[in-house]
């Protein structure tokens, strides 16, 4: 990491644009903006309009909006300039090739200026994650779980649980440190065991929430029952589009039909499958043991066979296909006609219903699978503690569930997932 480098880019999308925002940031940054608008510094965080001029010809580069913000207080914690240029293509390249000019500049790797944000304190790396997450968020949910996580709620709530862990320890250090063989246990305040259980079953109760992969790939919602029962062109209704094929032919669909799509600002991935039926057809059966795999991968499942074969799952949801043929309504279920529409709209809204009981509520934090991780093995730490007889052994667990915490931050111990994390963002983020 050359950290002492001045680096610039391009941080707004690729030109042409009404716009574009080319940033400057480290050391030689003040000099590099003054440089190109004559020898002059705007006044600190307020924009101002200045002429750009090639350092060494003198030729008019653009007249653009000027930012400057002095380190450690910006958003890198460095010294960071931005200009605001007219957005064509030519004016963009000839404002990076004059800064490429500079001594001391160089152009910026992915991700390079929230790395430095990061590494100077300014975000840690549950925040930095959160706005990897925000500029891949396609949906709203997505979208306000990055937020979140952008904004510290995780970071918030590590430090709350770590302060709790911290004064837990304490207590048990203290109680160490001056005890000499004597009962450990009768010498702790009487809460103790249950304020540590008690953190260890808020942590628990946060793992069991749905995860931030599941805003991002989508509620799995898996259409199965058995052959011609109208699968294929349920899921087509659902979608709005021909993402399978359907015919009158048992076993057309051979295959899982993965369709993501946002309804209501949610991501749903909905899959169609193999009618289940004992086929000699070796593709086929194929087919059918994947259609089995995926029922047990299913937040949901649409279930279009019999009663009493309804797979026992809690998102499962009994229909009565082709309801505009009639069929058998003593056999109950949510009636839907894929063919004439009648109930897709209700089902989507009973789909939608039901998805939002399972995605993190407003103002709450989604764990992505690194956090979950992590947790998952701080929670095992305060488990051991909890029951522990010997009270080493419980200081020591309490121990490495600090060091749990502190990876979720990225306090200690993350260093090779930084150039993974940071290597995902765009250039001249
Ligand atoms: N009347 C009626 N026919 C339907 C309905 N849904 C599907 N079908 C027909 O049933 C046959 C089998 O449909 P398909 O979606 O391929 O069934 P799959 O094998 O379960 O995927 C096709 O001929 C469809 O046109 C419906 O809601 N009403
Ligand atoms: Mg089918």
């Amino acid at each position: 990491m050359r950290q002492g480098d001045t680096i610039y880019a391009l941080s707004s999308g690729s030109p042409p644009a009404a716009i574009a925002v080319v940033r400057i940031s480290g050391p030689e940054a003040g000099a590099a903006l003054s440089a190109l608008a004559a020898g002059r510094l705007p006044e600190p965080r307020r924009a101002s309009l200045g002429i750009l001029r090639e350092p060494a010809s003198g030729e008019l580069l653009d007249r653009a909006l000027l930012l400057w913000f002095p380190g450690p207080g910006s958003s890198t914690g460095e010294d960071l300039a931005e200009l605001h240029l007219h957005g064509g293509r030519s004016v963009v390249a000839a404002v990076l090739e004059a800064l490429g000019s500079l001594a001391g500049l160089r152009a910026a790797e992915p991700g390079e200026f929230t790395r430095r944000a990061f590494e100077n304190g300014r975000i840690d790396l549950a925040e930095a994650e959160g706005l990897a997450d925000l500029l891949t968020a396609e949906t709203r949910s997505q979208h306000r779980a990055a937020l979140m996580l952008a904004g510290g709620a995780l970071s918030r709530k590590v430090e709350e649980w770590q302060q709790r862990l911290l004064r837990l320890s304490a207590q048990l250090e203290a109680v160490l440190d001056f005890s000499d063989e004597g009962d450990v246990e009768e010498q702790l305040p009487p809460d103790w065991t249950g304020a540590l259980a008690s953190l260890g079953s808020e942590m628990a109760a946060m793992l069991a929430r749905p995860s931030a992969e599941r805003l991002r790939d989508g509620i799995r919602v898996v259409i199965a029952g058995p052959p011609n029962a109208g699968k294929s062109t349920l899921l087509n209704a659902l979608v709005g589009r021909e993402a399978a094929i359907t015919s009158t032919i048992a076993g057309t669909t051979r295959d899982l039909v993965e369709a993501p799509t946002a309804i209501g600002g949610v991501p749903f991935l909905l899959i169609d499958t193999a009618g289940l039926r004992e086929s000699e057809d070796e593709i086929e059966a194929t087919g059918v043991s994947r259609a089995r795999q995926s029922l047990a991968a299913a937040d949901f499942v649409l279930w279009l066979g019999e009663p009493e074969d309804c797979p026992d799952a809690p998102g499962a949801i009994l229909l009565r296909a082709k309801a505009d043929v009639g069929g058998d309504e003593e056999r109950g279920g949510f009636p839907v006609s894929a063919k004439t529409g009648a109930g897709v709209d209700e089902l989507v809204h009973l789909l939608l219903k039901r998805a939002k009981e399972m995605l993190p509520a407003d103002g709450e934090v989604a764990l992505n699978r690194r956090h979950a991780a992590i947790l998952r093995e701080c929670v095992a730490n305060i488990g051991t503690a909890t029951s522990a007889q010997n009270p080493l052994i419980a200081s020591e667990e309490l121990r490495l569930a600090r060091a749990a915490l502190d990876r979720i931050t990225g306090r200690s111990g993350v260093e090779d997932m930084l150039d993974a994390l940071f290597g995902s963002f765009c250039i001249g983020k």
